[in-house]
């Protein structure tokens, strides 16, 4: 019979299934992993990248439960968010019947797979008791002052009065309809992510050669911790009256270069800017352009060209008593540090590049060969009085105490990371639980009163929040005073959602309905052992979902500090050169695979073209050689004998034998290493195959028998379904099980070495191939020792794996 992969992939698949191969045991005795690879958006369809992640992941989850762990490996679909909306509006379909239909359709896909999930654990974050859970989540987190409403800058798009990510904004304008986005002042939902800065910060050193480098620091920059110097320069007398402020306050990492200001930057929302404006000191043009300014996202400002204006009015150096002149430039954030720059264009690009533009001094006061811009933070001090000569590092130290001493200036810590706004005015998410009441202000809903629903009769036009418009449904009762009141029509970011999703796999699915999560469970199950996803998620999902799970910790349902023990970030599937999107149309679709190869060929394929870090080209060849490679697998063990096992000797076996099955040995050894810590799968399908091309000009069934045995165990956990069958067919074996590795297989045989002296053949011996060169050529003397008698040896010649020969006098 020929390979069809279609026949032998459903047969598992039922079998798997019917058996609940799968299942995570409830023994908590037993050694536990816990492989979980990031969960789908229910897009519509599973593309490669998902087939990537999901294969790394399933090859793990199969190894350790073949090596006997307990092995948890769930899945769940991350299924709040804005494409649903979209979709609604553009198919006329309800956002929820559009997100169940693809789940159910992608849980298809996948399990055609063979991926081993839990089928008792599937989720999906917008289920009724996901929510009301994560809503009793969030309101302990804000009876624990960790959640909190502020007014804050967003993004607005006036045509649609809608709030929009800053994803949404495209060259300042509404991704949607093309109107001018403004910055607007909203109240929100905050959560106080900055609580927990300096741990989030610290416990990166936990995760240390176990996550990817690149991701640590990412997260550290996010995060940004930096150490300088704040202090005060006066504004010269003529400017207090203008400015209404007697003085302003700067940031600086930098406070050896203290000499070197040539002006003072500040951001276009600085108080000072704002008096100027109030009292109209500035010409029309350039009062417009700081509001313009003032409406460009962060992003924008970070990335827009270099503008600024002089503002008229001058501050006081603080130890050089000079006059500096006030400017504003775009580039300056007014939530960093004090809002304002000392500017030193000599030693920083930035502000290099705008005192060229704009013509201003650049003063040197660091010493350098090298041209300005300098920005090293190395060298000796110049035009900087009495701290000329001494190294920058020093005199930073000595400015800030003077300054410090003369109480004009302090050190301090500035972060970046800011608190997280999780306000989002859409209806496809998890409606904020909490009441606007007039008499008793914002008031969480009653935790009886869970979960806070959506209403299903809405209108979704992409203008204004559906929940908001509702006739009926924001109506309540406040929890407190008992008047009418207001729900909050606002929902969660769907990062939320996603941010103890591990968590609650790890909770008793049996106690889903009842609780957050139950400790017993989590406690057993909890941290994930190896976390596979997108290197997208570098940053907001693993950073949101470290701080969640420091969050349940400090309420008392877990314990570990850190969510995820191991992170492997794989890397892209691409398609000539690019990445696969619909938009290039260079998209393959797995279905299509699957249908005319099967999910083993498909599943062989992605581990063996790339290591899983690296980025992965698709190349058509190489999905045909995989099926090939099965196809062949699968036909040399039609001819394996089935009726008995035969027994299988080392010392009975002839040189090809004995390196093909050491071939077959020293791939079983790599699958451990290669499971177990470096996940390069390619290098250990490529020991399968070595071994099976040496095996091919072996001719001993014995052989033949255990080899198979053993690659078809290797192999299980990337290509299960023709594994399964084939161990079932031959061995009558239905399970893996760790096998080990055998010694005698790796004792290469002994050597023959024949000892000449003077050329002439003296004695002939047996060495072990291990021995090194040194007992070899004792073990050569002591053979010919006789001959040797009276004589020096005036050379040794070695030929390596065959002669001694020895020169004598
Ligand atoms: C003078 C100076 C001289 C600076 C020099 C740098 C180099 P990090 O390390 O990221 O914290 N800065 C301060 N507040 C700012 C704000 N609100 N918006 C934009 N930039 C701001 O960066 C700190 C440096 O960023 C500070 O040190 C300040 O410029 C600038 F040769 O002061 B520095
Ligand atoms: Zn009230």
């Amino acid at each position: 019979m020929a390979y069809k992969a279609s026949l032998i992939e459903a047969k598992w698949q039922k079998i798997w299934d019917e058996e609940e191969y799968f299942e995570p045991k409830d023994d908590f005795t037993l050694a536990k992993k816990y492989i979980l690879s990031m969960f789908p958006y229910p897009s519509g369809r599973i593309h490669m990248g998902h087939v990537r992640n999901y294969t790394i992941g399933d090859a793990l989850a199969r190894y350790y439960r073949k090596i006997g762990f307990n092995v948890l490996h769930p899945i769940g679909f991350d299924s709040f968010g804005m494409p649903a909306e979209n979709a609604a509006i553009k198919h006329k379909i309800h956002p929820k019947t559009w997100t169940y239909e693809n789940i159910a359709y992608m849980k298809k896909e996948l399990f055609s797979l063979g991926f081993s999930f839990s089928k008792r654990k599937i989720l999906a974050t917008s289920d009724p008791f996901y929510t009301k859970f994560e809503q009793e989540l969030f309101i302990k987190m804000f009876e624990k002052g960790l959640i909190y409403t502020k007014e804050a800058k967003v993004n607005w798009c006036e045509q649609d009065q809608t709030v929009l990510a800053n994803e949404q904004v495209e060259d300042g304008k509404c991704w949607r309809c093309g109107h001018e986005v403004v910055q607007k002042k909203m109240p929100g939902y905050y959560v106080k992510i900055t609580a927990y800065t300096e741990e989030l910060l610290k416990d990166l050193d936990k995760l240390k050669d176990k996550w990817p480098n690149q991701v640590l620091t990412m997260q550290e920059n996010w995060i940004g911790k930096s150490e300088g110097l704040e202090f005060c320069l006066n504004l010269d007398e003529e400017s207090k009256q203008k400015a209404c402020a007697d003085s302003l306050e700067v940031f600086t990492t930098r406070a050896d270069t203290i000499y070197g200001i040539s002006y003072i930057a500040l951001a276009p929302e600085h108080p000072i800017i704002q008096n100027l404006l109030i009292k109209a000191y500035l010409n029309e043009d350039v009062s417009d352009r700081i509001k313009a300014m003032q409406n460009q996202s962060p992003r924008e400002r970070q990335s827009a060209l270099k503008e600024g204006y002089f503002l008229g009015i001058y501050a006081i150096h603080p130890l050089s008593k000079e006059k500096i002149p006030l400017w504003v430039a775009n580039f300056v954030l007014a939530d960093y540090g004090s809002g304002a720059v000392m500017a030193v264009p000599a030693h920083d690009e930035r502000d290099f590049d705008f005192a060229q533009k704009y013509n201003l001094a650049i003063k040197q006061v660091i010493q350098t060969q090298k041209p300005l811009p300098y920005t090293q933070k190395s060298g000796k001090l110049i035009n900087s009085e009495e701290f000329n000569e001494l190294d920058c590092n020093e005199a930073r130290l000595k400015i800030i105490s003077k300054l410090e001493a003369q109480n004009i200036g302090k050190k301090v810590v500035n972060f970046k990371i800011r608190d997280w706004g999780v306000s989002r005015q859409r209806y496809w998410g998890a409606p904020i639980p909490m009441v606007k009441c007039q008499n008793c202000g914002i008031v969480p809903q009653k935790l009886e009163n869970l979960p806070i629903v959506l209403p299903q009769d809405v209108q979704i036009t992409g203008e204004g929040n559906p929940l908001d418009k509702h006739p009926t449904w924001k109506i309540c009762i406040c929890p407190k005073c008992g008047q009418q009141a207001q729900k909050e029509s606002d929902t969660l970011d769907t990062f939320f959602e996603s941010s103890w999703y591990f968590a609650r796999f790890a909770s008793d699915e049996k106690t889903w309905e009842e609780k957050v999560l139950d400790k017993k469970s989590v406690s057993y199950w909890m941290n994930v052992d190896q976390y596979v996803g997108g290197i997208e998620h570098a940053i907001l999902h693993l950073l949101y979902a470290r701080f969640f799970q420091k969050v349940l910790r400090d309420l008392g349902y877990l314990t570990q500090d850190e969510p995820f023990n191991r992170l492997l970030t794989q890397g892209m599937v691409l398609k000539d050169g690019a990445k696969m999107s619909k938009s290039k149309g260079n998209v393959v679709d797995p279905d299509e695979i699957i249908k005319k190869y099967g999910a083993d060929t498909a599943r062989l394929f992605i581990l063996f073209a790339a290591p899983p870090a690296k980025e992965l080209e698709w190349n058509d060849d190489a999905l045909e050689g995989a099926y090939r490679f099965i196809a062949k697998l699968y036909d040399r063990a039609q001819k394996i004998r089935k009726d008995k096992l035969l027994e299988l000797k080392q010392e009975n076996l002839n040189k090809e034998e004995k390196y093909a099955r050491l071939k077959v040995y020293e791939a079983l050894k790599k699958s451990f290493e290669v499971y177990e810590q470096s996940f390069a799968f390619n290098t250990l399908i490529a020991a399968c195959m070595e071994a099976l091309n040496a095996l091919a000009s072996c001719n001993n069934e014995a052989l033949e028998q255990e080899a198979f045995y053993i690659i078809l165990n290797i192999l299980e956990p990337i290509i299960p379904h023709v594994c399964f069958e084939l161990s079932k067919e031959l061995f009558d074996c239905k399970n893996f099980v760790k096998l080990n590795l055998k010694e005698e297989v790796f004792i290469k045989d002994n050597l023959s070495l024949v000892v000449s002296i003077n050329g002439k053949k003296r004695a002939e011996f047996e060495v072990l191939s291990t021995a090194s060169k040194e007992e070899i050529m004792m073990l050569a003397k002591e053979n010919v020792s006789k001959w040797l008698e009276g004589k020096t040896i005036i050379k040794e010649i070695y030929v390596e794996a065959k002669l001694v020969n020895l020169v004598v006098k």
